[in-house]
């Protein structure tokens, strides 16, 4: 069993399969705390844990520059002595987190996420930017389109390593905060989150942000991965597994304004207290927009109330998430009462009402509004 040496996990995550382990957290958890603890993190695998031990030497971390005129092979203290520490605090989403909503339109392939494969952590590492500039990458127009491509030490039954790549720009700016990071919330990178290296790619969808990183390369071209070439894109709701072509569409990178009510949970009895429910859950958009507002409504969009936000935003480099709650009115009818969220980020982009129309066939991007239903007591 390849799968025998995977780290033990917490019993409280939602274990969507076992071999590879895919979990997430619970997201009555989610929306306790800022900073998502460690051990309850979402974990989303394609293959084994790898078992890396830093004692026999055997680790170390390929970079190589365009064309391989540069190159440099750092073991875990090179790249913590040579490179400055930097640290981030940034929200994690898997593309495919809500699909289970988008399922309930028609099946799409992947797994059966709730709203729990995303998390808010502090990151800790060596910018990447310093390491490319010690490759001889330099800020220029010749390289505005290339990449970087990075490749895990897991490996599918072929033997080719999970790999993906991200835009040489994002890799180069300043102020874009990606990293290389040996620390998850104060801690050394666990097992499950990528142990002892990962990229941190804020901003960005969770697929770019390789765990058990190995290998770094500058190209001209985006990884010739699967993962890159044939996964992570998104398509109309026409198109189907039979009709597609994977190369018409680009990589997800940056994601779309989302939000989620994280309590109470859907199909909960809540208790009225002064006339009025209270709601909680948690905002976030991609590409570095911050939250600018959260609506609720719980009369099917006749009416919306403005949420208060709970942690502090920026406009612009908001890398994590916002939590977000509010009391809110309700008519005991008898009948279930609709929860409605929504959420606009600083580029004034909000979300589409439904998943009818989002409707893709490997379910990714699964961004409508959150709608629940509770019952209301007295
Ligand atoms: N990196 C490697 N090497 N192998 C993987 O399977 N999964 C990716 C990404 N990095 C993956 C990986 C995906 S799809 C996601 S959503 C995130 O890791 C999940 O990170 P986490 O398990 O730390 O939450
Ligand atoms: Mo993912």
């Amino acid at each position: 069993d390849p799968y025998a040496n995977d780290p033990r996990r917490h019993p409280v995550l939602v274990v969507r399969t076992k071999k590879p382990f895919n979990a997430e957290t619970p997201t009555s958890l989610l929306v306790e705390s800022f900073i998502t603890p460690t051990d309850i993190f979402y974990v989303r695998h394609h293959f084994p844990v790898p078992d890396v031990d830093l004692s026999s030497g055997d680790y170390s971390l390929e970079v190589i520059g365009l064309d391989e005129k540069y190159s440099l092979n750092l073991n875990l203290d090179q790249l913590k002595t040579a490179y400055a520490p930097h640290s981030v605090t940034a929200a994690l989403q898997c593309s495919g987190n809500r699909r289970s909503e988008m399922n309930r339109v028609k099946p799409t392939k992947g797994l059966e996420w709730g709203q729990g494969a995303m998390g808010n952590a502090v990151w800790k590492g060596a910018r990447l930017r310093d390491v490319l500039l010690a490759v001889g990458i330099t800020d220029s127009d010749e390289n505005e389109n290339w990449h970087v491509r990075f490749d895990g030490l897991d490996t599918d039954p072929t033997s080719a390593p999970y790999a993906i790549s991200i835009p040489l720009t994002k890799a180069m700016d300043p102020r874009g905060d990606v990293i290389l990071a040996y620390e998850m919330n104060g801690e050394p990178l666990t097992r499950d989150h990528g142990f002892p290296l990962r990229v941190v790619v804020p901003g960005t969808t969770g697929a770019r942000w390789v765990k058990w990183l190995t290998r770094i390369e500058v190209s001209r071209n985006e990884s010739d991965s699967h993962w890159q070439q044939c996964d992570y894109k998104s398509f109309n709701p026409s198109t189907d597994w039979d009709k597609v072509d994977f190369s018409t569409a680009p990589a997800i990178q940056e994601m779309p304004v989302t939000s989620v009510v994280c309590d109470p949970q859907n199909g909960e009895k809540v208790k009225l207290k002064d006339g009025k429910i209270k709601l909680r859950g948690y905002a976030w958009s991609g590409g570095g927009r911050g939250i600018v507002r959260v609506d609720v409504s719980v009369d099917l969009g006749k009416t919306w109330h403005v949420a208060e936000l709970v942690d502090p935003v920026k406009l612009s480099k908001q890398w994590a998430w916002t939590r977000w709650q509010a009391n809110l009115p309700v008519q005991t009818t008898g009948q279930e009462t609709e929860v409605w969220v929504r959420a606009v980020d600083s580029g004034y982009n909000t979300q589409p009402e439904g998943m009818e129309h989002l409707w893709n066939m490997r379910g990714v991007l699964a961004v409508a509004y959150h709608k629940i239903k509770v019952s209301v007591e007295e």
